[in-house]
């Protein structure tokens, strides 16, 4: 008698059911919240603007049907809060609502979206510890140029350069902020080191690593180090026609050699990525040569002396190159952040619940920025992170798989379980 075929393997385990339908309405949360945009064709939701009280109120419907109270800080981060016992801390879940501009649909939403369904599933379970799902005002950064400002307000470290920011239009933070009428104080959005537990962030990869190894779900090591560099080329306008080509000192040019540096010194450092996104340069005209522009560099590594080295290089090439053209170059940074490490407790914990749904916990790094990377100074921090196929974010084509989605649920459910129980019998997270 021939003998029994083999078993055929999923090429991934199957989610529970509970997972399974919690994940269906999770990405149907995630297509609702899409329609919450500032432009008609394709979703731009910056903070503090009418589309992101449009998302908030479909949020706090979903976070209050699962049993949570919900409030709108200062900076307009949403809070969807259950209480612990007395004394206890809080494990934060959480990721951003805002986006970038054209953006997917899951770049943030997807954790806040998760967070709530998995709160959602423990509503009659008792935790020894709070439970507070965030959706995250500002993580992109787009309306006002410095990214992080929702989770660095839940960190306490919003401060007056902060509030005079200005966007586009020329209103500063600290405007948006009243108009966009938030409760409390910015002050009051804060959460404190001894009131964390720990934070959790399940997220997409945005990069292909997960697909190409047939991962849906990867634990998260650490974050990379991160930095927004501006480079300011001042040289001289000039008429286009009559301007020697020897005489002049043409800032678009200078700009467009740096930025060309900028990609070259990436492509030759392991460890670098680096990212000219946006050249601005006036005063603009087919006939005017260019007097001044500015070159925004997103210069990354998950390490820290990698980062340090290629931005020395950069300066010495803005100098080198700004001297041989006559023109003028000065360099800002609007932001900074050294790389992160997730906290070994979690990321253990979140390992062995990824092996307990029948997958292999493929751990790996995160070159994208994440609100982590903020609270991780105020406690230990562990991400997740969902496939994302063909490595696709910050674009409209952005998706996930729903089996994927469903065992990132899986995980989450046993992983907030798991930090229960052990806060329960030893009282401490490691
Ligand atoms: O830029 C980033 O890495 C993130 O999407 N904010
Ligand atoms: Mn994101
Ligand atoms: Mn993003």
């Amino acid at each position: 008698m021939a003998a029994a075929a083999p078993p055929v393997v999923p090429s991934s385990p199957t989610p529970s059911r509970w997972a399974t339908s919690a994940a269906d309405e999770a990405l149907r949360r995630c297509d609702e919240l899409a329609e919450c945009s500032e432009t008609p064709q394709g979703l731009l939701r910056r903070a503090l603007t009418p589309a992101m009280r449009e998302a908030h109120v479909k949020t706090r419907a979903w976070a209050e049907a699962a049993g949570l109270d919900v409030r709108i800080d200062a900076l307009g981060n949403l809070r969807a809060r259950r209480e612990g016992p007395a004394g206890s801390r809080t494990l934060l879940i959480g990721s951003h609502l805002d986006t970038v501009r054209d953006a997917g649909r899951y770049d943030g939403p997807l954790g806040v979206v998760i967070g709530l369904a998995v709160a959602e599933a423990l509503r009659h379970e008792s935790l020894p510890f709070g439970l507070e799902i965030a959706g995250i005002s500002d993580e992109e950064g787009v309306r006002f140029g410095r990214p992080f400002l929702g989770s660095r307000a839940l960190a306490g470290t919003i401060d007056a350069d902060d509030l005079a920011l200005r966007d586009a239009d020329g209103v500063t933070l600290a405007e948006a902020i009243a108009r966009f009428e938030g409760g409390g104080s910015v002050e009051a959005c804060a959460i404190t080191p001894a009131e964390l537990l720990a934070y959790l962030e399940v997220h997409i990869e945005q990069g292909p690593v997960l697909e190409s190894l047939d991962q849906p779900i990867g634990v998260v090591s650490g974050i990379a180090g991160h930095v927004w560099r501006s480079y300011v080329l001042e040289g001289r306008a000039g008429h286009a026609g009559t301007t020697p080509m020897g005489l002049r000192r043409d800032a678009l040019a200078a700009a467009a050699e740096l930025a060309l540096f900028v990609e070259r010194l990436a492509t030759e450092t392991p460890e670098l990525v680096a990212t000219v996104g946006q050249l601005v340069a006036s005063p603009g005209g087919n006939n005017v040569i260019a007097g001044l522009a500015e070159v925004q560099v997103d210069v990354r590594s998950v390490d820290a002396s990698v980062l340090a080295k290629a931005l020395a290089t950069l300066d010495a090439e803005a100098k080198a190159l700004a001297s041989r053209r006559g023109v003028r170059m000065s360099a800002s940074d609007r932001f900074a952040s050294p790389p992160v490490v997730c906290a070994p407790a979690l990321r253990n914990t979140l390992e062995a619940c990824v092996r307990r749904v029948g997958l292999d916990a493929h751990t790996l790094a995160s070159g994208a920025g994440h609100d982590g990377r903020i609270l991780a100074t105020l406690g230990p921090v562990g991400m997740l992170f969902v496939r994302s196929p063909e490595g696709l974010s910050h674009h409209p084509d952005e998706r996930v798989h729903a089996t994927d989605v469903a065992l990132a649920l899986d995980v989450t459910l046993d992983f907030v379980r798991a930090l229960g129980a052990r806060i329960a019998s030893e009282g401490r997270l490691s």
